[in-house]
């Protein structure tokens, strides 16, 4: 390090971004953040922040006023992190790159001697050694000998954001020549995890083949679980013995796999080559299962046309906001295909304000219905009490699809409880 209190500039101010602009911050650093959206720069520089983590939004606020600004133009810096969406255009079977592009671009203009350019984003691997690089090159800057690059993935789980930032270990990849010393120092003063260092392309995919690992993982015990039911079996119970052998671990069946990283990242690995088999069948088996959730329903209920069915849970996962390629809307527009009578949706932490959705509490949302499918794992789901089902809706018809209710409880309160 040039300086012994460098500046960082931070572009991105998303999920990752901001939460990392704000540790740095209060780890001693001078801290820049940028993003292109204007609104959210001027909601954030008068303090209006609302993240779905408590204790993420307070940390978030303190550091607003101590060490973190939030500026309206890239400022030059010692390390500049990009922490930009990098979403997957299915159409163009392509990763859009451009806001990647676009901070890059910003980027090199303030760049001098001797800063260090980290990507954070997730992207296809070689897209640091060769895009990026290429870009800073492309401005007159020799790269590893004037200018520093390096990738290092984020691994934080939504809903832990901020001990995974401080506590998770790191992997730190740098392109050829490039030393990794500033970079690992720099994430070294604000993460308690060990950090290990690689080139580039290998961090990033790295990176991918975690999350492809956990899909792979989930598709399998999906599929465990739709066997398990041909064979009249408890797909829960004989996942929890296979686990009991200490070189197996199968993750838990649901309603398919959400959220804004297992759904997309792995399709990274397959762009520019045909090999992914295993890893596009896990995605086709995830996909898969809202359908598989819709016919369950369609059998309990001899038919889903005029029925109303209330989904408990809009989230992709238990304990966060988030809906991005939620299993639960997917669930959604299959019922809304089949002429089902309505659909209504409750969740406890998702805000209708920012969904296209209504989002109804949940004795509304039951009243009357023939039918309920428990689609998130929402901690507060594990408490719901048959009586309440009983009181407020028409049918018998449960579907639990994280395994959440018990199933002798609620059967001898009178309901029809089937479980994924
Ligand atoms: N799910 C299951 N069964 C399980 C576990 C998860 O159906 O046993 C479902 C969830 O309900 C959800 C989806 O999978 O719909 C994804 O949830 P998740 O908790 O597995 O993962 P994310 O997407 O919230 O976060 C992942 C994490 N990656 C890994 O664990 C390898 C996180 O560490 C990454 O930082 C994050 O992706 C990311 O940003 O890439």
């Amino acid at each position: 390090m040039k300086d012994k209190n460098p500046t960082i500039c931070v572009h991105g101010l998303g999920y990752i971004g901001l939460p990392t602009a704000a540790v740095l911050a209060n780890a001693g650093y001078k801290v820049y953040g940028f993003d292109v959206d204007v609104q959210l720069r001027d909601q954030l520089q008068s303090g209006e922040i609302s993240l779905d983590e408590a204790d993420l939004e307070r940390f978030v606020k303190r550091s607003l006023d101590d060490g973190f600004t939030v500026v309206g133009e890239i400022q030059p810096a010692e390390f500049h992190l990009i922490c930009v969406p990098t979403p997957y255009n299915e159409d163009l079977d392509k990763t859009d790159l451009s806001y990647l592009r676009s901070a890059v671009e910003g980027i090199t203009p303030v760049l001098r001697e001797g800063d260090t350019v980290i990507v954070e984003s997730t992207v296809p691997p070689g897209t640091t050694e060769e895009y990026v690089r290429a870009r800073i090159e492309k401005d007159g800057y020799a790269v590893p000998e004037e200018i520093g690059l390096g990738y290092s993935p984020e691994t934080v789980l939504p809903g832990n954001t901020l001990t995974e930032l401080r506590e998770n270990d790191r992997l730190i990849g740098t392109v050829p020549g490039c030393s990794p010393a500033p970079v690992v120092a720099l994430y070294d003063s604000f993460t308690s995890g060990e950090i290990r260092t690689t080139d580039a392309t290998t961090a990033e995919f790295v990176k991918l083949i975690q999350n492809a690992y956990r899909d792979v993982n989930i598709a399998f015990a999906n599929e465990v679980a739709k066997l398990a039911r041909e064979f009249t079996l408890d797909s829960r119970e004989a996942i929890g013995m296979a686990n009991n052998h200490p070189r197996v671990d199968i993750l838990r069946p649901g309603p398919g796999v959400g959220g804004h990283c297992l759904p997309i990242d792995p399709l990274f690995l397959g762009e520019g080559n045909d090999i992914p088999m295993l890893i596009e069948t896990a995605r086709a088996v995830n996909d898969g299962m809202v359908e598989y959730v819709g016919q369950l329903l369609d059998a309990a209920l001899g038919g889903l046309e005029d029925k109303r069915v209330t989904l408990l849970g809009a989230a992709y996962k238990g304990g966060v906001a988030d809906t991005r390629e939620s299993p639960s809307l997917a669930l959604l527009d299959y019922f809304r295909g089949k002429n089902v009578g309505s659909v209504r949706v409750t969740d406890p932490y998702v805000d209708a304000a920012d969904v296209d959705l209504t989002i109804l509490d949940l004795a509304e949302s039951l009243a009357g219905a023939d039918a309920a499918v428990l689609v998130t794992d929402h901690p507060e789901y594990g408490a719901l009490s048959p009586g309440q089902f009983a009181e407020q809706m028409t049918g018998d018809v449960v579907i639990d699809t994280r395994a959440m209710l018990d199933p002798d409880r609620w059967n001898n309160a009178g309901f029809d409880l089937y479980r994924v």
